[in-house]
Parts: C-alpha cells; structure tokens; sequence
C-alpha cells in the first residue's frame, strides 16, 4: 500500500504523526507539483483532489485523513490511538473532531483567504476556481481564538487532550496549531496548559514526521 502526500501540508501530517505513534511504516509518495498545487496525475488518478490518500495494493483507494486512520487502527490496534473502550473512543472522535472543525478549518480559513499562491483556491479539491473572501481572514483569526481557549480549558483537566493517553486528537490539534502558525497566529500567553501541553508533544519523535 501507498500513502499519496505533500511533506509540507497539515493534513498529511496528522495522518504521519498517527503512523510514527503506531510504529507503521508505510511508503509514501510525494504529489505535489509545482506553484503550491498536486500534481495533475495525482488529480486525474483520485478527483477528491485532496491529500492524504491511501491506496491499497489492489488498487483501492481511501481518502480522508480519518478513515485512513480507522483503517490502521483496525488492522493493528496496538498501541490505540483512537480510544480504548466505546467511552474513550467517542471522547477521542469528539476532541479529534473540534480540533479540525474549529483548529484545522479556521487556521485554512486564514490562510487560503491571504497567501497569494491560493488566489482563486479558496477551498481545497474543486476542479473549478474558488475565489479568495477577504473578510473570512478576520472570522478565521476569531475562530482561532475561540479554539486556544476551549482547548487550553480542556487541557487545565487532562495531560493530553482526550485523557490522558496521547491520541489522534492530539494530533489534529497539534497539526492545527502549525498550520495557525503559518499565518504568525500563536497559542496566546494566557494558555498555559495549552503551552505545557505544545512543549510535551513536540518533543515527541512523532512531533517531526
Ligand atoms: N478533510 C480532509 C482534508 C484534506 C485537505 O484539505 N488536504 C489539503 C492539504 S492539507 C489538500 O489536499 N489540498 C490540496 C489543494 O489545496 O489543492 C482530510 O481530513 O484528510
């Protein structure tokens, strides 16, 4: 099986983190092409037009970054990383699902409405142009804010965010937060426990992948 992915995109990062922490070794093809877009053979082969992707030795292919997740996690659940009995796992999917929704997507919000290269990409995997909207830049760093707070609350509780074993959550939060950082927005000085808990998981081998 291969994983198709770009090195320097969040996404694909959150599903890396993920296979450093289960020991995996997949191999990995690199896709993107030039002027910050995926390659056109890699668009014509998966028209979701979106990285991470994993396609199996047959030919099957799976996208979304969480469902290549759950695939791994059923197939070698060792160590989990999804939550170990049917409480944990929906604690896991709850916080893994807040991370993207309101770290992921207004970090992207900032970003895809600023970075010139991404004029008309406003949104990732249409085929058609999507114009960049200004004024989502501001609601995109509001989100931000509001996403520092809830999570450092979270973490005044738990060593990690779901509990306190390191789990995908941490990871989609993590990929999050440097996905802000490419836009200078930066957990805030206020957010102690999101601090403390930034400084432990980037010292992880995984924090690197
Ligand atoms: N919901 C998808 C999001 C994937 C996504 O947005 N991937 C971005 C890279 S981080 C992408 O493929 N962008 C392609 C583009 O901008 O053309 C997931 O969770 O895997």
């Amino acid at each position: 099986m291969k994983i198709y992915d770009w090195a320097a995109a969040p996404n694909p990062k959150r599903l890396r983190m993920f296979l450093v922490e289960k020991g995996l070794n997949v191999e990995i093809v690199q896709v993107s092409g030039d002027a910050l877009r995926l390659r056109p053979d890699y668009v014509a082969k998966f028209p979701q037009a979106m990285v991470p992707m994993l396609e199996l030795d047959d030919g099957r292919q799976i996208g979304e970054s969480i469902a290549i997740c759950r695939y791994f996690e059923e197939l070698y659940p060792n160590p989990p990383m999804l939550g170990r009995d049917p409480y944990e796992r929906a604690i896991v999917d709850m916080w893994e699902r807040l991370a993207f929704d309101e770290g992921m997507m207004a970090a992207g919000e900032v970003f895809r409405n600023t970075a010139e290269a991404f004029k008309d990409r406003g949104l990732p995997g249409f085929a058609v142009p999507v114009p960049q909207i200004p004024t989502l830049i501001e609601r995109g760093k509001m989100r931000l804010s509001h996403f520092f707070t809830k999570f450092d609350k979270q973490l005044g509780k738990n060593r990690f965010i779901a509990g306190d074993q390191f789990t995908l959550a941490d990871c989609t939060l993590f990929c999050s937060i440097e996905f802000a950082g490419w836009s200078d927005i930066k957990i805030p000085d206020s957010c102690k426990n999101l601090l403390r808990w930034q400084e432990e998981v980037s010292a992880r081998p995984s924090a690197k992948a």
